[in-house]
């Protein structure tokens, strides 16, 4: 009996697990292999690091050997945590996010679905249209003509960061603490192109649309679509944005051209950004209902089951604070026990006004110097020399308070989906 040799492609359409297993002598990651399955040409190349030029021959199904192995990495993204490559999701480690602005290689990436094959700035177009007098359609060069350019530092966190500490646990990606980063934005006002196309009194609401695609490869579907109140898009600290920090967009966010809605959950800054609709009622694309960056309005016990009419959408996130170094787990010598603690604090639509840190629990507190933020919406740096007493085992704890007077809280207050935990940021430290 001759047992027939068959080529890879037969082998990939009968059976892509064995495929794996014969080539690369064990089955890869499922969950990368629904990823690569489902990936456009840009992605994968990007995941590569390079294009391919022969990738019409590549098999369905098949992963690239640059792949096989369990390290996954974006390009052009250094020391993030990956969390999901499908739709991709990484975050950045506290002690990563030290710097004054977050450099690119350092912001986090969260994709609800995949990523658009066409990035290029040439040809792209931003349209605005429904409740408006003047409906248009602009280039990037004609946004940069007709509009004001400015550069602001704007604080961007994932509404779900700090979702990972919840108990009950929440489904949903396991952000720790690093969904959030401050890059400089270069762009367009907002506001400035809302005035130009002339808001009606019945428009009361944005809808935001881009180019990814949806998880399920079905062209007629979005995977995310959010919007907020006419009011919050008027505020001039809103950017349509070309550059991140003096260079093109990172690929990953939202590449040529994105909106940012700071101080408001992540997913308002819209990426790969191609249109906006002005609307007569609250936006309800997908995203925006059901359970989704919405919370219940009043207090629930933990783990309770809360009926879809107590959720309200989430708006301005709260305040909280990141202790960036030292990293977790810092040695210091017991014969210099002073050591620096620096970190970031951020409070949505208001201001932080102070940040104190404890090495005893909480039961005191020691007040960091903070500094104004560079402009409003940037995250603010502080600082704080600490003393410790004795050798032995401490933890800082990080406390930031806004303008408001609101505090960080110790512990969490729990809601079905794991948002808006801003409860204190703690780090080990051993002297001796
Ligand atoms: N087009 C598009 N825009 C998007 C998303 C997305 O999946 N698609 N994710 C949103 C979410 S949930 C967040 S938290 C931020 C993350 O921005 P980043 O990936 O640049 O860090 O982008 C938002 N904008
Ligand atoms: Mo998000």
């Amino acid at each position: 009996m001759s047992k027939k040799e068959r080529n890879l492609f037969e082998l990939y359409a009968e059976d892509s697990e064995k495929a794996d297993r014969l080539l690369f002598g064990r089955v890869a990651n499922p969950d990368r292999r629904g990823f690569l399955r489902g990936a456009g040409l840009a992605t994968m190349a990007a995941m590569v690091g390079a294009s391919i030029p022969f990738h019409r021959y590549m098999p369905a199904g098949f992963i690239p050997v640059a792949l096989a192995e369990e390290s996954f990495s974006i390009k052009g993204k250094d020391g993030l945590l990956i969390l999901n490559d499908r739709p991709v999701s990484a975050e950045c480690p506290a002690h990563l996010l030290d710097d004054p602005i977050t450099p690119t290689e350092r912001l986090f990436v969260r994709n609800n679905g995949t990523v658009p094959d066409n990035m290029q700035a040439d040809g792209w177009t931003l349209s605005i249209d429904g409740e408006v007098e003047q409906p248009m359609t602009l280039s990037i060069a004609e946004l940069k003509d007709r509009f004001d350019t400015v550069t602001l530092a704007l604080q961007l966190e994932c509404g779900g960061n700090g979702r990972a500490f919840f108990e009950p646990k929440a489904r949903g990606n396991q952000w720790t603490i690093g969904a959030v980063g401050c890059c400089e934005w270069t762009g367009v006002r907002l506001a400035d192109l809302l005035k130009a196309a002339g808001i009606k009194d019945s428009g009361i609401y944005t809808a935001h649309y881009g180019t990814d695609g949806h998880l399920s490869g079905d062209p007629e579907k979005l995977p995310i679509s959010r919007g907020v109140p006419i009011e919050k898009a008027m505020s001039p600290y809103n950017l349509i944005a070309f550059q991140q920090n003096g260079a093109d967009i990172h690929p990953m966010n939202g590449a040529p051209l994105r909106l940012l809605i700071p101080g408001w959950p992540g997913s308002c800054s819209h990426k790969w950004l191609k249109r906006i609709q002005i609307r007569d009622q609250v936006h309800d694309g997908p995203k925006m209902t059901g359970t989704s960056y919405r919370v219940p309005q009043h207090p629930v016990a933990p783990g309770a089951k809360v009926p879809s009419e107590e959720f309200v959408v989430i708006e301005s996130m709260p305040v909280k604070s990141l202790i960036t170094s030292p990293a977790t787990g810092a040695q210091v010598a017991a014969d210099q026990p002073e050591l620096e603690i620096r970190g970031h604090a951020w409070a949505g639509d208001n201001k932080v006004s102070a940040v104190d840190l404890s090495i005893d629990f909480g039961t005191t507190w020691i007040k960091a110097d903070l500094a104004e933020p560079v402009n409003p919406y940037a995250w603010q740096n502080f600082s704080a020399k600490v003393d410790f007493p004795e050798p032995g085992y401490y933890e800082v704890w990080t406390r930031a308070t806004d303008d408001q007077g609101r505090m960080q809280p110790f512990a969490i207050a729990w809601n079905p989906k794991g948002y808006l935990n801003n409860s204190m940021h703690r780090i080990a430290v051993q002297v001796g």
